[in-house]
């Protein structure tokens, strides 16, 4: 059933989307709903750029037909519209179960509006035990997988079948959870001091607002 509410909440997102934006494009099954519907807008005569958080984004704009273009282009964007794993009721997010979190974030922060758009089982009321992807360089990872776990994390390397995952940056992806996160922006900036960290799943303060798909239909929480 979650995918309707997923794709409730996917297409609803398209509401705050006009003529003439440049759109950050977000990763993972939500998202698919919102590509989908856009790329029907734009065959209407919708005229939107996109810019994408990953290649598979990518492929599936192009597919669908919605005009990409560069930051060279267009540094600021207008609305990024993108998916979570969890949300705190002080719309705190975890992002980057789908490996994309990098260039979600550097999306989502050049963006003036970042929607974030979840079924309702994304809501959380905090990040204890929450898993957290942290994308990491691979030169030295088992010495920051250490230095991560003496932070009080429980690391985990992300595996690709028999493989390590690697992102779209050709980096690697360690899933940590801590038992308690009282302060999601503190643990964000711990780990980031680690020299082997490129960045975090955690997105303190990014969310302008959050559109959440249940039975009830759509909330818009902000
Ligand atoms: C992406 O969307 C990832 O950061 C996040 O993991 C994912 C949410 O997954 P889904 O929409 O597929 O539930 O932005």
């Amino acid at each position: 059933m979650s995918d309707a509410y997923k794709r409730v909440a996917g297409e609803r997102a398209l509401d705050y989307v006009k003529d003439g934006m440049v759109l950050g494009l977000g990763t993972g099954s939500t998202v698919y709903y919102t590509l989908q519907k856009l790329g029907r807008l734009v065959q209407e005569g919708l005229q939107i750029k996109g810019i994408p958080t990953s290649k598979a984004t990518e492929v599936m704009a192009k597919e669908l037909g919605i005009p990409l273009t560069n930051f060279r282009e267009h540094p600021v964007l207008d609305i990024t519209i993108d998916g979570a794993d969890a949300v705190t009721p002080k719309l705190e997010l975890v992002k980057g179960g789908g490996g994309a979190l990098l260039r979600e974030k550097l999306v989502a922060g050049a963006s003036k509006q970042m929607i974030v758009i979840v079924d309702e089982s994304k809501r959380v009321d905090s990040f204890d035990g929450v898993s957290i992807p942290v994308e990491v360089v691979p030169f030295a990872v088992e010495t920051t997988v250490e230095r991560i776990r003496a932070l009080g994390g429980r690391p985990t390397m992300r595996q690709d079948g028999d493989e390590l995952f690697v992102t779209d940056n050709a980096h690697y992806i360690v899933d940590v959870t801590f038992a308690s996160v009282p302060d999601v922006a503190a643990l964000h900036d711990r780990l980031k001091r680690l020299t082997g960290v490129v960045e975090t799943g955690l997105f303190p303060d990014l969310a302008s607002f959050v559109i959440v798909g249940s039975a009830r239909g759509v909330d818009v929480v902000e």
